[in-house]
């Protein structure tokens, strides 16, 4: 093995890592030195015990990771039927509480929220920023007047099936 200043490089790697730990007690003993009341050796095994820790703490992370990521999936379909609640009870219910105070009778479609109707003259809006989709990309369902609610209108979102009908659907009729 070629030397370089008389040292194999695993020496001269070897006695950098001596130096670094000497740089280290030296620091040990001067927190001593300010009233610490640490020994140096106290301060190396603490440095010895840091390692074990990082690696302590990596895998509780990975166990953490392991527990967490199953219930956020869970809890962002959740978060998916709250928005879809919010829309279908606050956002879309209050345009189309606007549109009936302008116009005296709720919109046929959703449509005419954003786009007046040929026959409408007190039209004011757009009463909506952009076409209405529900949480999983689907339009929602309007019907007016509604089946459910027959003095208003039926507003529902289909639900993660996109299916009309269906044990996941959110409206405006039922309590969940
Ligand atoms: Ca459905």
């Amino acid at each position: 093995m070629k030397k370089k200043n008389g040292f194999t490089p695993f020496e001269t790697m070897l006695s950098f890592l001596l130096n670094k730990n000497g740089k280290i007690s030296k620091r040990a003993v001067d927190k001593t030195g300010a009233g610490h009341g640490r020994s140096p050796e106290g301060d190396l095994s603490l440095t010895g015990f840091t390692l074990i820790e990082i690696m302590l703490v990596v895998i509780i992370l990975g166990v953490l990771a392991a527990m967490v990521v199953p219930r956020l999936v869970g809890r962002s379909e959740e978060a998916r039927k709250s928005v879809a609640k919010t829309d279908i009870e606050s956002g879309l219910a209050l345009s189309l509480d606007l549109y009936e105070t302008d116009s005296g009778a709720y919109p046929e479609s959703l449509g005419d929220l954003l786009k007046s109707p040929s026959n409408s003259e007190n039209w004011k809006g757009p009463y909506l920023k952009k076409k209405p989709v529900d949480p999983w990309g689907h339009a929602y369902v309007y019907k007016y007047p509604g089946t459910h609610n027959t003095d208003g209108y039926d507003l529902l979102s289909m639900g993660k099936d996109g299916v009309e009908g269906t044990a996941d659907d959110v409206t405006n009729w039922q309590e969940d």
